[in-house]
């Protein structure tokens, strides 16, 4: 596979945007190389700049549930921007994806809608500092929210000692409301409730972890988090950026029956334009300005064109839900990359939740960040251009999940699990 445009274009793109990427997920830091440029893509498949062709498992990090190019969606799309792109006021778009969001995730009463999901996380923890009065903020290693100052954290020198920045820009004062534990522990949150019961504003986290990889939630830790934040007066915020609408209509919230106080969403929420929300319980939205008190606000937030992709996007999976479709693909993936590690003699684990999965390449069942940081990630990137090389397109991190689409078919699964397999029994042979 030749990638002489994609280089040419990278080239000029480094010269002009930090490091030539606009986000550094897409940097391929992780795996080594150059990024790929791609031109369009349509259903479950990718083509870059050098025509290559590629089976997509990332799916732009998640909103792209329904493949790429969806007729409705681009429709959607089409008729809105022909009528203006943005007006700065109401419009009644705004009612439709607002009204499509409080049906469908059970625990959201009102909404507010913004333009990603960090300024979903960021506005949800201000507004439950401000409902609350409190200062600390409890987040778990391996969870990412965004680049949320107070969320670009590492944990404490001991398990509940407020967090230190982990990155520059990020100061002392803003990590100082901070505390990060353990995932999956609930003895660790138990005490942290002990010690700060009553200075926690609201624990967040991913109901199920996309950022360590995918990394399934113990029901008893998940749970743990709602009796403890009621017992103690704090916000359970769970994060469903990535969960929402893809765990299932209702997100992992409705696949796990558990109902926070505050939900965010983005990704799948905007059908692949720039939407986050956040949104929950009415007392608690009513808070927010102009309403209430607590001050948030967006140029861009609502504007029409971007509403018609996500409430497109809503419409079709309400009407025609794909996710018995994505249930019984993923598991076809897995079962095929289990048999393929296992024959190739890789060590492995793979967590799945439906159409969102990691292969690990790790021995141990991933449960917090300090078993996912033993990951063999220099494997992971041999595996990654290999697959590359065969036409497939992962997440170019161990620690990122990958995303099957409803424009996924079962030939497709077949074709990217024989891709696997050639590169695993490669990778076998040789020992790398
Ligand atoms: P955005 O600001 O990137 O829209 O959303 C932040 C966010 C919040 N919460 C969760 C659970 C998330 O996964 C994300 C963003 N996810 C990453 C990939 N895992 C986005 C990729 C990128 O930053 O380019």
């Amino acid at each position: 596979m030749q990638h002489t445009k994609s280089h040419a274009i990278f080239q000029k793109a480094r010269q002009m945007m930090p490091g030539g990427v606009n986000s550094p997920a897409r940097a391929f830091g992780a795996v080594g190389g150059e990024p790929i440029v791609f031109q369009q893509a349509e259903g479950a498949w990718l083509q870059d700049v050098d025509g290559n062709r590629y089976l997509d498992y990332v799916g732009s990090w998640g909103p792209m549930i329904l493949g790429h190019a969806h007729p409705a969606v681009t429709e959607a799309v089409i008729a809105a921007a022909r009528l203006g792109t943005s007006f700065g006021a109401p419009t009644e778009s705004e009612n439709e994806l607002a009204g499509l969001i409080i049906d469908l995730v059970p625990s959201v009463e009102q909404v507010r809608l913004v333009n990603s999901g960090t300024e979903a996380t960021m506005s949800a923890i201000r507004l439950a500092r401000g409902y609350t009065g409190r200062d600390v903020i409890v987040k778990f290693s391996g969870n990412y929210h965004g680049h949320v100052d107070s969320l670009l954290v590492a944990a404490g020198s001991a398990a509940a000692t407020l967090a230190v920045p982990n990155s520059p820009g990020v100061t002392e004062g803003t990590s100082r409301d901070t505390l990060v534990l353990a995932y999956n522990d609930t003895d660790g949150l138990r005490e942290a409730f002990v010690a700060y019961g009553d200075r926690i504003a609201a624990v967040i986290l991913e109901p199920v972890v996309g950022n360590m990889g995918c990394v399934v939630t113990n029901e008893a830790f998940l749970q743990a988090t709602r009796t403890l934040t009621r017992e103690h007066g704090a916000i359970l915020i769970l994060d469903e950026v990535m969960t929402g609408f893809r765990v299932g209509v209702g997100g992992a919230q409705q696949r796990f029956g558990i109902t926070p106080d505050l939900t965010t969403l983005g990704k799948i929420v905007g059908g692949g334009l720039p939407i986050g929300a956040y949104g929950g319980r009415t007392d608690i939205m009513q808070q927010v300005l102009p309403a209430g008190k607590v001050f948030q606000a967006g140029t861009l937030s609502g504007n029409p064109v971007a509403t018609a992709a996500g409430a497109a996007t809503l419409r079709i999976l309400r009407d025609h839900p794909p996710y018995e479709r994505l249930e019984h693909l993923g598991a076809r993936l897995e079962t095929g990359l289990h048999q393929a590690a296992d024959a190739a003699g890789i060590e492995h684990s793979i967590a799945r939740v439906g159409s969102m999965m990691t292969l690990f390449f790790n021995p141990l069942v991933v449960t917090d960040w300090s078993v996912a940081a033993a990951c063999d990630t220099a494997r992971f990137g041999r595996f990654f251009w290999g697959l590359i090389d065969r036409g497939v397109y992962l997440p170019c991190s161990q620690y990122e999940a990958m995303f099957v689409s409803a424009a996924h078919t079962e030939s497709d699964i077949d074709r990217t699990v024989q891709a696997a397999a050639e590169v695993l029994q490669s990778l076998g042979e040789s020992g790398s």
